[in-house]
């Protein structure tokens, strides 16, 4: 007899960041998390969590999740087949924004339930296992002679990838600060740049073609997430090896991007593309379209969908929840490995408490 969903709740926090997280889009100084529980009628507790990107956004998530719940209860903790009612019942709305949201994170919470239920790994319940994969430390707007130590331990602890914000002002501050972080890591440590959709086509462009010196692995997210077509430009006229998809709503996303021709690479947002049920719809057409997959935030549960990927690139390293974590899932040599049972999630009371938003 399959678990039961007994009660599904939501809290927020507001978790401090290891490092400023400044982009060209605009700056995150704490992160907005939404933390997501499903109790089944063993008493088996699958946790989530869900980043809000600004804090105002909590309230409305942590609303909506007690909303579209109560219809969960006394349902089986199966979360394929609870996405299937979520896309029948949110049909005409269609699942996007703090809804899509809310049900990815519900999604993962249920995964994360099962796994415990099971005692195994997300990624064993998914056909495969926890392996390590390879990561980049991910940063935001540097400074190369402030982040210079930061930089440097970064590669000294193993990291083979470092990825930096651009997108400044000045266009000459974006070849400045891309020169001095490949000098900072040297020329064996790929380097991967990210705009934060802060370009139009023409200024993408030029700027991408200042920066073909310095050997990049991507150019992340150029021009608006949605300009399908001006990702495809862009990759176009200057054969930079586009990196997007963050902002892509459910499987869906990436198959418009596919038909676009927009990327080279995908990159998968655990929340945003429908949770683990989302990701697994996904990793076939990525597959089929010879896109490599690198995940973005959420490190703990992307560490065991990106280990069932068949064309998984890289992990991103960026630790939002931590602090709030027992036990965080923590890069070692530049690599990570998930942590079972379920997504290895386990809520740290007392940093909640503090941290309650
Ligand atoms: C990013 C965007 C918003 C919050 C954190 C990080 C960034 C990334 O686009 O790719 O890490
Ligand atoms: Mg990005």
């Amino acid at each position: 007899m399959s678990p039961t969903i007994a009660e599904v709740r939501a809290r927020s926090v507001l978790v401090p960041l290891s490092r400023p997280l400044r982009t060209a889009s605009g700056s995150i100084p704490a992160a907005p998390l939404v933390l997501v529980d499903v109790r089944t009628d063993t008493d088996v507790v699958g946790h989530a969590w869900l980043f809000g990107y600004a804090a105002e956004m909590l309230a409305p998530m942590v609303a909506l999740v007690g909303e579209i719940t109560p219809a969960l209860l006394g349902q089986s903790v199966a979360p394929v087949h609870r996405m299937r009612d979520f896309e029948a019942r949110f049909r005409l709305l269609g699942m996007q924004g703090l809804l899509g949201m809310v049900v990815a994170g519900i999604d993962m919470a249920l995964w994360d339930a099962l796994g415990k239920v099971l005692d195994q790994p997300v990624a064993t319940l998914l056909g495969g296992a926890p392996v390590p994969l390879r990561a980049y430390d991910s940063y935001g707007m540097v400074h190369p002679a402030k982040d210079e130590a930061a930089l440097r331990k970064s590669v000294d602890s193993g990291f083979s990838g470092i990825k930096i914000k651009v997108g400044y002002p000045d266009p000459a501050d974006d070849v400045a600060v891309v020169r001095g972080v490949r000098e900072i890591i040297g020329p064996d440590v790929e380097l991967m740049v990210d705009f934060n959709q802060s370009l139009d086509p023409p200024e993408a462009c030029r700027r991408i073609q200042r920066l073909e010196e310095f050997n990049l692995y991507w150019v992340e997210e150029p021009v608006a997430a949605e300009d399908l077509a001006g990702h495809a430009q862009v990759r176009r006229r200057t054969g930079a090896r586009i990196q997007t998809g963050e902002n892509w709503w459910f499987p869906r996303g990436l198959q418009a991007a596919i038909s676009a021709s927009a990327c080279d690479f995908a990159m998968l947002d655990i929340m945003k593309i429908g949770g683990v049920t989302g990701w697994m719809g996904a990793v076939g057409q990525a597959e089929g379209a010879s896109l490599p997959v690198s995940s973005h935030l959420f490190v703990e549960a992307s560490a065991h969908t990106l280990a069932v990927t068949p064309t998984a690139d890289w992990l991103e390293y960026l630790d939002l929840a931590g602090p709030v974590l027992v036990d965080p899932c923590r890069p070692v040599d530049g690599y990570v490995t998930a942590a079972g049972p379920g997504l290895g999630i386990t809520w740290n009371e007392a940093a909640i408490a503090e941290f309650g938003a």
